[in-house]
């Protein structure tokens, strides 16, 4: 493969570095996922698919595209109106890839939503649903762990950023739909917290490494009492989304994140299937995955598609702005 620009690298096809994707192959309206099996079953929600399909394979009259980097693109239409399914493994760099290099090739206001799993620390059980209205990032602290650092006053073993908020529209349609799809009871508001290891910076203890975890849950709750979840991307989302701007800048006239905070290229929202739940221990059966993830799905694709993008002159304000 050969590609040019060093600064964003594409192919001469026009196809981004790691997404592999280009120009005509994405909708501006995304459902993002980290197992490729979740985009594959999702797919069977679009229209016109051949429920004959093999369950492992895309429907031959879907668009699709694997990545040599572990992305899968699925394009089709739900209800009429042209959606992506992307699929992106896990952790905040393949979201970081996703958003830019969806956003690289798509002209015009965009809508991501993620539909992931996640650890509950609420009283949400396993199979309900979570959709954060904002998200912090967990972070271990490296520098905690170098030597004759731990015993210093300061040092705390784990960092929490600011909250960036999700496209408050998104968040409430999400919140009517999964209602709708599960019940008020098995659908809940919070805040999300992403980190970045599934184990130490998300308090799993692991006496083959020096975490310094123990307290974590309890200074996650006391740092943000409305702390939901734990996962490894929605923060990410949350935040490109919120420093995206209207149209590229020219290099002349470089925006400071000041001056480009009002408007935005992409809403983005959230939600999660809790598959752990942290405090008692459980964790989801495969019969309750094949029960809720299709259900979940069909309320992302209508959410999805019920959100108004206007056009490029009518370009999401933060709210308040
Ligand atoms: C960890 O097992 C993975 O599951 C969760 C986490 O965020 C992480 O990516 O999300 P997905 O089910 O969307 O991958």
């Amino acid at each position: 493969m050969s590609m040019s620009n060093a600064n964003f690298p594409m192919d001469a096809e026009g196809r981004t570095y790691h997404v592999g994707i280009k120009r005509g192959e994405l909708a501006n309206r995304i459902i993002t996922v980290g197992d490729p099996a979740r985009a594959i079953v999702l797919s069977r929600s679009l229209d016109g698919v051949d429920h004959n399909t093999p369950a492992k394979a895309v429907c031959s009259n879907l668009f699709s595209h694997a990545s040599h980097r572990g992305f899968l693109t699925i394009t089709g239409r739900y209800k009429g109106t042209p959606v992506s399914i992307v699929a992106i493994g896990m952790g905040v760099s393949m979201m970081d890839f996703f958003v830019r290099e969806c956003r690289a090739v798509v002209d015009g206001p965009m809508i991501m939503i993620r539909l992931g799993s996640c650890g509950s620390l609420s009283d949400a059980k396993v199979g309900d649903i979570c959709v954060p209205s904002s998200s912090y990032m967990v972070q271990r602290n490296y520098d905690y762990f170098a030597d004759g650092t731990a015993s210093t006053a300061s040092a705390a073993p784990y960092h929490m950023s600011k909250k960036f908020d999700a496209d408050p529209e998104v968040i409430a349609t999400l919140v009517k739909n999964m209602s709708a799809q599960l019940g008020d009871n098995h659908v809940w508001k919070g805040v999300n917290a992403t980190a970045d290891s599934f184990y130490s910076s998300q308090g799993r203890q692991d006496l083959n490494f020096v975490d310094d975890n123990q307290e974590l849950f309890t200074e996650l709750v006391k740092y943000e009492p409305e702390t939901l979840t734990l996962e490894m991307e929605t923060f990410v989302l949350y935040h490109l989304a919120r420093t995206s701007t209207v149209a590229p800048l020219k290099e002349e006239s470089r925006l400071t994140a000041a001056a480009t905070s009002n408007k935005h290229s992409i809403r983005a929202g959230a939600c999660m299937m809790v598959f752990a739940q942290r405090k008692s221990n459980d964790f989801i059966s495969k019969e309750d995955v094949a029960r809720v993830e299709p259900i979940a799905g069909k309320a992302v694709f209508d959410s999805l598609v019920e959100v108004s993008l206007g056009d490029e002159s009518e370009l999401h304000a933060t709210e308040g702005s």
